[in-house]
């Protein structure tokens, strides 16, 4: 966790939640949403709100908000760390001498 990836946690958050509150839910996402020329029917919406809700009371809070982003975060971290683990395979394979050097 780098104090750059906290700052655009708290950025995003605060950009979605227009600095007013300290929640999202159904409503004011869908409204963010469609401020970002996102647009999703309030089923959708519900869908994120319900996969960010994990105390089940229809809110997003900032801690939610945090740990679903964190979730994000390092599911990308894992897949650009298997990239870099592919292409050192396929240099591998590419080094048929097998002495470091294409
Ligand atoms: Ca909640």
């Amino acid at each position: 966790m780098t104090k750059q990836m906290e700052y655009e946690i708290d950025y995003l958050f605060n950009e979605l939640t227009g600095g007013k509150a300290d929640f999202l839910n159904e409503v004011t996402l869908h409204q963010a949403l469609k401020a970002a020329n996102i647009h999703m029917d309030r089923q959708e919406v519900k869908k994120i709100v319900d996969t960010y809700d994990q105390n089940g009371d229809g809110r997003v809070d900032k801690f939610e908000f945090w740990s679903f982003m964190l979730e994000i975060m390092k599911k990308e971290l894992i897949e650009q760390q298997d990239s870099i683990i592919e292409i050192t395979n396929m240099f591998h394979d590419a080094d048929i001498n097998k002495d470091g050097v294409l």
